[in-house]
């Protein structure tokens, strides 16, 4: 077999510079929550491909469902010979989402397909230009998710001129806003929407109900509320951006249900359909039915395959009660986390929800972001055989996404590898 020195050789003739990786070992084979190179190397798997393998590599049905599907057919194009299985995972996403209303599902190919198409239903359907997004947003690396997400290096970058009519306000952002509860820290935001913008220009609050690349930053209890509550009285479509957090990451299928805010769409990719590149909006019905035929739409969305692959992975979802799983998962590596954040002084916070904890480092005594001891910690891990990444702004959180099907004992060797790296 060839080396990982000798394809990342040829990795470096062929491939563009600007894909990086996080890892420089080449992947064999991979399933439960174990990877294993190509020289036979096993890294424990705390990234899950950033958090969309929930039912692990090559869950069982999710392979079952694939083979059946390439031998039947692998595209037909549901915009020229449609299918059931698209209009089947349309269903499930109306029926698992928050809201009792009625709904209707689109689906397109990645995360930031789907927020573009989100913003596109949420202006056609209320005539108005604005959208309004936050401080540590991530949604994507297109023209107009680039615009919408916050962090320049190195997702923007040199990559302008960005999409207009895109507006930034604070984040509930706990530890870095003094503790600022969730009301107070609303009204700041809500308050410069409406100065600055004008309730009336704003088709779309963009959020991500616990922020993913921006750091896992988890919002002070009645952010996201209060935030529905203003949507709803100013005729603002609240878009929830769910696709780190959803299909039962954060211990509930989705993150919106931990406050029981129900968003007006809701976008979804990731975890979805066991890695196979799916996305959706899903929505009131109302919203969603406003674009005229064949306003929506893309060669690839919803393709036959990642839809077997996403009703094989909602079922196995179901079946292993992985929501349940993530629970079980957080009170393991939460506890652990506390450890040893309580000897080590550069934890300023864990944080997180479910599967999807992370921890904040900074210079002991401030919070002055210590990007480089997250930097120390996650070559350490790497070198020890853990697969951890770094998130933040200030790239200075290391973020644990364990697939949901990871073995206890799997997860208490990641565990100790990882006290072990900030010993
Ligand atoms: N919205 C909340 O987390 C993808 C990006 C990795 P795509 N996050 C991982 C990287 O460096 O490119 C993401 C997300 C949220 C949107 C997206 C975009 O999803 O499938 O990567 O387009």
């Amino acid at each position: 077999m060839t080396s990982s020195e000798e394809l990342h050789k040829r990795r470096g003739a062929a491939v563009a510079r600007g894909v990086g990786s996080t890892i420089s070992s080449y992947v064999d084979h991979a399933g439960g929550g174990t990877i294993t190179d190509v020289e036979g190397r096993q890294w424990i798997d705390f990234a899950a491909g950033i958090a969309v393998a929930n039912v692990g590599n090559s869950a069982p049905r999710v392979v079952e469902a694939v083979k059946a599907q390439v031998e039947r057919f692998t595209h037909t194009c549901f915009m020229v010979a449609p299918y059931e299985s698209y209009v089947a995972v349309c269903e499930q996403l109306n029926a698992l989402t928050p809201g009792s209303f009625e709904k209707r599902s689109a689906l397109f190919n990645s995360g930031a397909e789907a927020v573009e198409n989100a913003v596109k239903i949420a202006r056609h359907a209320t005539g108005r230009p604005a959208v309004v997004v936050f401080d540590h947003a991530y949604h994507g690396r297109t023209n107009l998710t680039m615009a919408l997400t916050a962090k320049n290096m190195p997702y923007k970058h040199r990559f302008g001129p960005f999409a207009g009519e895109v507006y930034r306000v604070p984040m509930s952002y706990p530890l870095r806003d003094g503790g600022l509860d969730g009301a107070t820290a609303a009204a700041r935001s809500i308050e410069m929407i409406e100065k600055q913008v004008g309730a009336e220009n704003v088709a779309a609050l963009l959020i991500e109900p616990i922020q993913g690349e921006g750091g896992f930053v988890v919002p002070a209890e009645g952010f996201l509320p209060a935030l529905r509550e203003w949507a709803t009285a100013a005729g603002v479509v609240f878009v929830a951006d769910e696709i780190q957090t959803g299909f039962c990451r954060t211990g509930q299928w989705f993150a919106c249900d931990h406050e029981d805010v129900v968003p007006d769409l809701i976008t979804l990719a990731k975890g979805i359909a066991g890695g196979l590149p799916l996305a959706a909006v899903t929505g009131r019905a109302e919203l969603m039915d406003a674009v005229h035929v064949g306003g929506l739409g893309g060669t690839y969305g919803g393709n036959p395959i990642a839809c077997a692959a996403a009703l094989a992975s909602i079922e196995t979802m179901r079946e292993l009660d992985l929501a349940c799983a993530a629970q079980r998962i957080e009170t393991v590596m939460a506890a652990r986390l506390r450890t040893i954040a309580e000897r080590d002084p550069r934890i300023a916070e864990v944080r997180g929800r479910g599967a999807m904890l992370a921890v904040e480092l900074v210079q002991p005594g401030t919070l002055t972001p210590d990007p480089a001891a997250a930097a120390v910690v996650s070559a350490a891990c790497h070198a020890a055989g853990l697969l951890t990444l770094t998130c933040g702004t200030y790239g200075n959180v290391l973020r644990f996404l364990p697939p949901l099907v990871i073995s206890d004992d799997e997860l208490a060797r990641g565990l100790d590898i990882l006290d072990a790296a900030f010993r």
